[in-house]
C-alpha cells in the first residue's frame, strides 16, 4: 500500500491528503511531526527525503517527493480514466496551477503561517535555543535560515505585506477562473488536483484570517466553491 510521509498540519501534505481522499485511494500514514522537527531529527527520513521536507510518498520501491509530483504520480498510476489524460491542454493548465501554488506557499503562505500560527506563541529561551540549534542542522540551508529568522522574530513587515498581496492576487485569479467555469471545478468538468489545491488554500487563508466566508461580495464564485468543497467527504474525513 502507498505510504505517505506527512504532517496533517502541513499545507503541502493537506493538498495530497485531500486529493487521495477525493479519489478514494487507500494509503498508510507515516507521521512526521514538523513542530517536533522530526523531518530533521528522524535519521531514517533522510533516505526518503534528503531535503527534509514533507510530503513524500513511497509506493513499493518508488519514492516521490513534492506535492504536485505526488498528485501527478497518483493520477497517472491510479486514475487512468481521468479527463486530464485525454486533454493535454487541461493537464498542462492543472499542472501549471499546482506549480504556481507551490510558489504561493513558498515563500508567502509559509511566511504568514510561521508568523501568525506556528511561531506566534510565547516560548522559553530554552525552547528558542533548541529550535535555533535544529535550524542550523536543517539539511536545506535556505529553510534552516528561514526557521532561524522565524524563531528570532525577524520576519519583516515588507515580507508580510508582500505575502498579503500575493494572497489577494491568488484570490482574484481563482475568482476569475471559477467565474468562467460552468462545472464549478476550477478547470474542466471533473475534480482535479487543482481543486484539492484550491480547497486547502482557502482553508489556510481562513486560518490566516482571510476568511472567504466574509469576502463573499468580492469573490462570490470562490465563496460558493469553498462552501461546496467543505461539504465533500474529502474535506470532512480529514477534518483539516
Ligand atoms: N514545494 C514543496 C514544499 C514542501 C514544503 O515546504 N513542506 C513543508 C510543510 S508544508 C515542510 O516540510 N517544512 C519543513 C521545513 O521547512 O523545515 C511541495 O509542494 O511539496
Amino acid at each position: 500500500m502507498i505510504i505517505l510521509y506527512h504532517d496533517p498540519r502541513s499545507y503541502s501534505c493537506q493538498k495530497v491528503q485531500v486529493y487521495l481522499a477525493e479519489k478514494g485511494i487507500k494509503w498508510k500514514s507515516h507521521p512526521i511531526d514538523l513542530l517536533k522537527q522530526e523531518h530533521i531529527l528522524d535519521e531514517t527520513y533522510k533516505d526518503i527525503h534528503p531535503r527534509g521536507t514533507v510530503p513524500a510518498l513511497k509506493d513499493g520501491d518508488v519514492i516521490i517527493r513534492n506535492s504536485t509530483e505526488i498528485m501527478e504520480y497518483i493520477s497517472t498510476k491510479y486514475l487512468p480514466k481521468s479527463d486530464i489524460f485525454f486533454n493535454s491542454a487541461l493537464s498542462a493548465a492543472v499542472h501549471d496551477f499546482c506549480k504556481q501554488d507551490e510558489l504561493l506557499h513558498d515563500p508567502h503562505i509559509r511566511t504568514l503561517s510561521y508568523h501568525n500560527l506556528w511561531m506566534a506563541g510565547i516560548r522559553s529561551d530554552e525552547e528558542n535555543n533548541r529550535l535555533l540549534a535544529l535550524a542550523a542542522k536543517h539539511p536545506d540551508k535556505i529553510r534552516g535560515a528561514f526557521l532561524t529568522k522565524a524563531v528570532s522574530g525577524k520576519i519583516t513587515p515588507e515580507e508580510i505585506n508582500s505575502a498579503n498581496t500575493a494572497i489577494t492576487n491568488a484570490l482574484a485569479e481563482m475568482e476569475k477562473k471559477l467565474a468562467e467555469s460552468p462545472s464549478g471545478f476550477i478547470f474542466g468538468k471533473e475534480y482535479t488536483m487543482a481543486d484539492a489545491v484550491c480547497t486547502v488554500r482557502l482553508f489556510r487563508f481562513g486560518r490566516l484570517n482571510v476568511k472567504i466566508e466574509l469576502l463573499r461580495d468580492q469573490y462570490p464564485h470562490t465563496a460558493v466553491f469553498y462552501e461546496r468543497a467543505k461539504q465533500r467527504h474529502s474535506f470532512c474525513e480529514l477534518q483539516i
